[in-house]
């Protein structure tokens, strides 16, 4: 079986059940074009009531700019990337709208700072488990990941 076989699988899966187990803790790179998704993790929700957060690192390799202009994932019924801004000692949150991806940068999304909010989650996300996010780029299109769910207390991709 070839590896793109392999992951073409492993996509088709996940878009007929969201939670599946996930076996390992970084999740390969994703790339299409010259854009490449690093390492994307979200954190265990409480039930679903309240929201979750994916987390993730966008690198384009390209030599012109993209934009990030919207994601889309079945567990949650919105996603939107938020910036994270201290204002007197309190952390506010705010929609980033389209994310400009600037030639050969990386943007990271990471705890304290800027974020997926995964909202009005159709499930639990249980740790242990992953789930398909899809990314969509004004140029790249779209990218779709396999997004899996660390502990609730988890700061970073490998844990
Ligand atoms: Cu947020």
């Amino acid at each position: 079986m070839t590896y793109s076989l392999f992951r073409s699988l492993i996509v088709a899966m996940s878009l007929f059940m969201p939670l599946v187990s996930a076996s390992y803790a970084v999740a390969e790179p994703v790339r299409k074009d010259a854009m490449v998704v690093e390492a994307p993790w979200a954190r265990a929700s409480i039930g679903t009531s309240r929201p979750s957060a994916a987390y993730l690192t966008i690198h384009n390799e390209g030599t012109s700019g993209d934009v990030l202009i919207g994601i889309q994932t079945s567990v949650a019924g919105k996603a939107d990337v938020h910036t994270m801004t201290m204002t007197d000692g309190v952390a506010r949150m705010g929609v980033a709208g389209a994310v400009e991806i600037p030639a050969g940068n990386k943007v990271e999304l990471k705890p304290g700072g800027m974020h997926i909010m995964l909202m009005k989650l159709a499930q639990p996300l249980e740790k242990g488990k992953s789930f398909s996010m899809t990314l969509r780029f004004e140029k790249a299109g779209n990218i779709t990941l396999t997004v899996p769910v660390l502990g609730i207390g988890a700061t970073g991709p490998g844990e």
